[in-house]
């Protein structure tokens, strides 16, 4: 599988089977199949059609292996114009993260996987010792100095992500880029030296000023942007008296306490509802790809009696 990429922006996937038979399917806003496309011949015949020779390829990551062993590879097309990439591809570029929302689950951490790993290559073509041009191994797994054997491996920062809880209510934040309306959990990079208990401790009291008595952890997710994270899902408790909010504005733009009726709505939503829609309030959450989404969904979960 070939995934093609322009900076931030997913096109599509080729399929390519050890036969030479090729594939693809092409995203479009509106999450249709557009294409199909069944030879090497062909992908070529694309390669070619966009002014690129068939060396264009060696620029490839691999980002997996189907389960009948095909490996799949991501290319960047981010030197192609835009306008005619989709003219020979037929399709639509779509921003990434929207992509996200639109793709089954398992394209998403493939996507989630090729656009850190093509964002991480673009950013290290140079030894960050000697200055000369580092060199992709051809699997793209490392990169190294081509005058001295210095080995470069890509690099995932770790991110706590925390559901903060005080036993009735939990606690959604938003920062002043988020989409209008959408709330999520707390979220802080952890610093060097620290465990993940001791940046979720001190996230939390940083951002809200609340001090967490326990925490569990939940799940992990890659997130790409801008560049690779390892986000680390817990949710965490704090005494129910002690659960005054003291926002951070240099943090966040509000912080408050959501019940589990109005977390259960949210959740109900379809992922595209307008504003309109949402009525004067326009709240809502991450969508169901996104790890805090995750996070909400069982705190509410848990909050139905039984
Ligand atoms: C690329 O480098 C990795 C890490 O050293 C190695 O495991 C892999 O075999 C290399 N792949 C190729 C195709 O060079
Ligand atoms: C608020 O956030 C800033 C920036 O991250 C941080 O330096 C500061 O310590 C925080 N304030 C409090 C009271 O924790
Ligand atoms: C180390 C690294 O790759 N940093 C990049 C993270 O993302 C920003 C924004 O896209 C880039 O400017 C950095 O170079």
């Amino acid at each position: 599988m070939l995934v093609f990429f322009i900076p931030d922006l997913l096109i599509h996937c080729i399929q390519m089977s050890p036969t030479g038979m090729v594939g693809f399917e092409l995203v479009s806003l509106n999450n249709a199949v557009l294409n199909k496309v069944s030879s090497l011949p062909e992908l070529n015949g694309i390669l070619q059609n966009l002014n690129q020779k068939e060396k264009y390829m060696e620029e490839s990551v691999l980002i997996g292996c189907t389960e009948n062993h095909v490996p799949q590879f991501a290319l960047d097309l981010g030197r192609i114009e835009k306008v005619k990439a989709e003219s020979v591809l037929k399709g639509t570029f779509v921003d990434l993260r929207k992509a996200f929302f639109l793709l089954d689950g398992k394209d998403a951490p493939l996507l989630s996987q090729a656009q850190g790993l093509l964002r991480w290559h673009s950013t290290h073509l140079y030894c960050s010792r000697t200055g000369h041009p580092t060199q992709k191994n051809v699997s793209g797994s490392k990169r190294v100095c081509s005058t001295e054997e210095i080995i470069y491996y890509p690099q995932v920062s770790p991110v706590i992500i925390v559901l903060v809880s005080d036993g009735a209510r939990c606690l959604l934040a938003r920062q002043e880029s988020f989409p209008p309306g959408m709330y999520s959990a707390l979220a802080g990079f952890c610093d060097i030296g620290e465990t993940v208990e001791e940046s979720m401790h001190r996230e939390v009291a940083e951002e809200v000023g609340l001090e967490v008595s326990s925490f569990e952890y939940s799940a992990s997710q890659h997130w790409p942007f801008p560049n690779s994270s390892l986000m680390i899902a817990c949710h965490a408790l704090v005494q129910p008296g002690r659960n005054k909010i003291d926002l951070n504005i240099s943090e966040l733009e509000d912080a408050r306490w959501f019940d589990a009726e109005v977390l259960t709505e949210a959740l109900k939503r379809k992922r595209m509802s307008t504003m309109k829609e949402m009525g004067d309030v326009p709240f809502r959450i991450p969508p169901p790809w996104a790890v805090a989404h995750q996070l909400i969904k069982e705190w509410t979960q848990r909050q139905q009696p039984c």
